[in-house]
């Protein structure tokens, strides 16, 4: 297909083909990316896929991931007795479908993702983006930073510090993330926080970055020792202080390998389900502007663990959102 506008008809050809081939998030309404339609529907959240994986260093495969997760959600009902919500009557919940990602060109394709995530802000709504890889966030945050006036939080949820100021002389990609946030001259590193570092991964220049940068970061051992709730809490206030928002970017490589295979890097040592699913209540309480979950790579695991948890991600976190953390049947 011609067009000067490929990214419009791959986004419609793209929705048609999700409507007809595979189930919705939940089986929530499908709606075209559009602001007007997002407001008529008075959605508050909207899931969009990202199936972007063209910027990954090592495994790729995340392009999956939103297909994954929609898939697995067909197990899950809207109601979340835990927090005694329905997401459709709490949050008009719909799924927007697939960012219209362009093969072989990865800057267009990052045009077309702060496009879409602009469209679900501009609606006054709650974008969920499930990746895709972890560069996600860069073109994510270029659309909230066109959009909010004052000083943006920045809360990255991962094993690794992603502060790698290029990879082979490109800069976008998705070990680079908080290396791009802390340029932006709406970001001070002080609301910079990075949560969950441990591993064989992480070389000492980006450990020299977050100490010159000025950037928090709370490694595994000492989430460990104080646990998940006090470290969370302190990580949410510094994003917040002085900040007209936050946004939260969360790599799935952030939980054990053990609960989470299905990711580009699976590392060991790391975050228990029941942890991971209590700190983003936290976050969700919080309110976040936007927020990503990335590097879910269905292929990587056949038991499907991980897409399932990839779900609870998203329950949890708009669960917090509307119970102010505390679920009402703790
Ligand atoms: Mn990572």
């Amino acid at each position: 297909m011609t067009t000067d506008r490929p990214d419009l008809i791959a986004g419609e050809m793209a929705t048609v083909l999700q409507a007809t081939r595979m189930p919705s998030f939940l089986g929530a309404p499908w709606l075209h990316c559009d602001t007007a339609a997002i407001r008529a529907h008075g959605a508050r959240a909207v899931f969009l896929g990202v199936p972007f994986d063209q910027a990954t260093v090592y495994r790729s495969g995340s392009s999956h991931g939103p297909r994954g997760v929609r898939q697995a959600s067909e197990q899950y009902l809207p109601y979340l007795g835990e927090f005694d919500i329905d997401l459709f009557e709490e949050f008009r919940l719909v799924d927007c479908g697939d960012v219209p990602v362009v093969p072989a060109n990865a800057a267009r394709s990052r045009a077309a993702i702060a496009d879409h995530v602009g469209r679900v802000l501009d609606a006054g709504a709650f974008p969920i983006l499930v990746g895709g890889d972890h560069s996600i966030p860069i073109p994510a945050m270029d659309a909230v930073s066109a959009r909010v006036a004052g000083k943006v939080g920045y809360l990255h949820f991962d094993a690794h510090l992603d502060c790698q100021p290029d990879v082979a002389g490109e800069k976008f990609t998705n070990w680079s993330g908080v290396s791009r946030a802390v340029e932006r001259d709406n970001v001070d590193p002080r609301n910079v926080v990075v949560v969950g570092i441990r591993g064989a991964l992480n070389p000492p220049e980006q450990f020299r970055f977050v100490r010159d940068h000025g950037i928090t970061m709370y490694t595994m051992r000492e989430i460990t020792r104080r646990g998940i709730a006090e470290v969370v809490t302190e990580a949410l206030d510094r994003v917040t202080d002085g900040t007209a928002a936050f946004y939260i970017t969360w790599d799935t490589d952030v939980i054990d390998a053990s609960a989470m295979p299905g990711t580009d890097g699976p590392e060991p040592g790391g975050l228990t389900s029941a942890e991971a699913l209590r700190a983003i209540e936290l976050v969700g309480a919080r309110k976040p502007i936007a927020m990503d979950i990335v590097e879910i790579t269905p292929a990587y695991d056949p038991a499907g663990i991980s897409t399932r948890l990839g779900c609870y991600l998203i329950f949890n976190l708009l669960g917090g959102w509307a119970t102010g953390g505390e679920p009402r049947r703790a």
